[in-house]
């Protein structure tokens, strides 16, 4: 329109509406006060100058290759309407304040945009912001405004919404992938914030690579959530997934997805919970850079555990005499079996996981139990164990071949374990009728499970005196339910340790 008007200076007073704007060197200026919609597109060529003071309305692209583009007034307003596409490319723009107000067409991002004030989604089916892979900055105001399947910012391409903030507070992120709206709001009104803070956040509609390897329960959702420059911060995540979202095997519910959280050191389930009604998980994290999702829950235990049969001769740590016999595959679930057996693993322990209340039994794994009474995950033994399917709160029953069981007399928080030394006595549960014995057996200065209970029928009696008798008679060996002080062998020691340890029946205290 304005083609070869180098010195041009057109200055917008009142409210102006064009076809398209074409400037190919002009000076325009909207004033303060006034509006100029453009029906078309808007396009700053070489040299070109468009200083927004007011209110520029485009319901086309926009595209600056020119000199200036200005839209940083306080008093500046840009609105994308109309019911066609709008695609914003060129050099990076940088706008105060910005109104998606558009009729079921998207807005997309061909270049980096800021935004120096606040978006608003304004009305319903106005739209996507689809930011593509380039980042879409918010410099230290909000997003705004109605969301939707057909009304949010698509971050599904790799750039990312970046909001700077300097002040703590929950932030909205109403983030979908163009199709599906799925927004994820980081609480963070507990951390420290200073100038130079922001937060990162796409999401993308795929499984996290880093799912679980057993999980039946997941989403084809992750967000990614990074923070910069804040302290104190252990934010609660709440997010909203898409009913398309849910991956379900295996005949698994979509209630075992809960709010999931991947980053350096693995995965975390601090104060997870999923509402499969709503779509809603939630979840705690304290890693700045966080991958949050939903999978099948996996709550892990932190425990210290002695078998009395492996330090009848005292000591700080216990026998691994056993260890070259130790199978692959657990005792208690031929479903499980390790990679391989640690070195200093004593053997496996069974460990079967409860409700709060001790009244639902959740699942039932098994775990090995090193020599410094350490449980550990079978499959990796620097990682502590995990209860798939269990509850946030959970008690659980520690149940060993030939050792008497026991069980915690508190719930114990899986999402974020604290250490339960049992060898201190610490949180055992304690049943007031037997009078007989104590849950675990003060020896050695340690609480240790009751070794003898051979036929684990949660008592030691004659009939495992009987069994051990009559099995280490021909002194077998190898990995043996009779070996109760873990040899490697039954024989008269055997015999001679269930003899002791049956002479008073015991019960277990669960
Ligand atoms: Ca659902
Ligand atoms: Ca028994
Ligand atoms: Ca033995």
């Amino acid at each position: 329109m304005f083609k070869n008007l180098l010195t041009l200076i057109i200055c917008l007073l009142g409210v102006s509406a064009w076809g398209q704007l074409i400037n190919d060197g002009a000076t325009i200026v909207i004033e303060s006060g006034a509006t100029l919609v453009v029906e078309g597109s808007v396009t700053n060529n070489v040299n070109g100058v468009i200083t927004n003071n007011g209110t520029l309305e485009v319901k086309g692209d926009i595209t600056h290759n020119g000199t200036t583009f200005d839209l940083s007034a306080s008093t500046s307003k840009l609105i994308l309407s109309g019911t066609g596409a709008t695609d914003i490319s060129g050099t990076p723009l940088s706008a105060y304040a910005v109104e998606m107000n558009k009729s079921g067409a998207d807005v997309t991002l061909s270049t980096g945009f800021t935004i120096n004030n606040s978006l608003a989604f304004l009305g319903t089916n106005n739209g996507d912001l689809d930011i593509a892979g380039f980042d879409l900055v918010i410099n230290g105001g909000d997003i705004t405004g109605t969301f939707a399947n057909n009304s949010h910012i698509n971050t599904s391409g790799a750039g990312v919404i970046q909001l700077n903030k300097s002040s703590a507070g929950a932030y909205l992120f109403p983030v979908g992938d163009g199709t599906s709206y799925t927004p994820i709001t980081v609480d963070a009104s507990s951390a420290s914030f200073v100038s130079g803070s922001n937060l990162k956040v796409n999401t993308e509609s795929t499984a996290s690579t880093n799912k679980p390897a057993d999980a039946d329960a997941y989403l084809n959702r992750v967000w990614n959530v990074e923070a910069t420059n804040i302290s104190n911060y252990a934010p609660t995540m709440t997010a909203e997934y898409a009913q398309s979202d849910v991956v379900l095997t295996g005949g698994a519910t979509e209630d075992k997805i809960l709010g999931a959280s991947y980053g350096t050191g693995g995965w975390t389930y601090m104060a997870a919970t999923g509402d499969d009604g709503t779509n809603t998980l939630t979840g705690s994290v304290d890693r700045a850079v966080e991958e949050f999702t939903g999978t099948n829950f996996y709550g892990k235990g932190d425990f210290k555990i002695f078998f009395q049969g492996a330090n009848l001769g005292g000591g700080s740590t216990m026998s691994t005499a056993l260890n070259s016999s130790i199978p692959l595959t657990s005792p208690y679930h031929g479903s499980i079996t390790a990679p391989s057996i640690p070195v200093n693993a004593v053997d496996w322990i069974k460990i079967d996981y409860y409700d709060q209340t001790m009244t639902t039994l959740k699942g039932s794994t098994s775990a090995l139990v090193l020599s410094d009474g350490t449980v550990v995950d079978f499959n990796n033994s620097t990682d502590l164990p995990k209860f798939k399917d269990g509850t946030l709160m959970g008690h659980f029953v520690f149940s060993h071949r030939n050792h008497m069981a026991f069980r915690t007399n508190a719930a114990i928080d899986t999402g974020s374990p604290t250490f339960q030394d049992f060898t201190s006595n610490i949180n055992v549960y304690v049943d007031g009728s037997i009078l007989t014995n104590t849950p675990l057996n003060l020896t050695n200065g340690k609480h240790m499970m009751w070794c003898g209970d051979a036929n684990q029928s949660a008592t030691i009696n004659s009939t495992d005196f009987a069994i051990v008798k009559f099995f280490s008679a021909t002194t077998p060996s190898g990995y043996l339910d009779y070996d109760l002080n873990f040899s490697g062998a039954a024989n008269s020691t055997d015999f001679s340790i269930a003899r002791a340890f049956t002479a008073v029946t015991k019960s277990a205290h669960q």
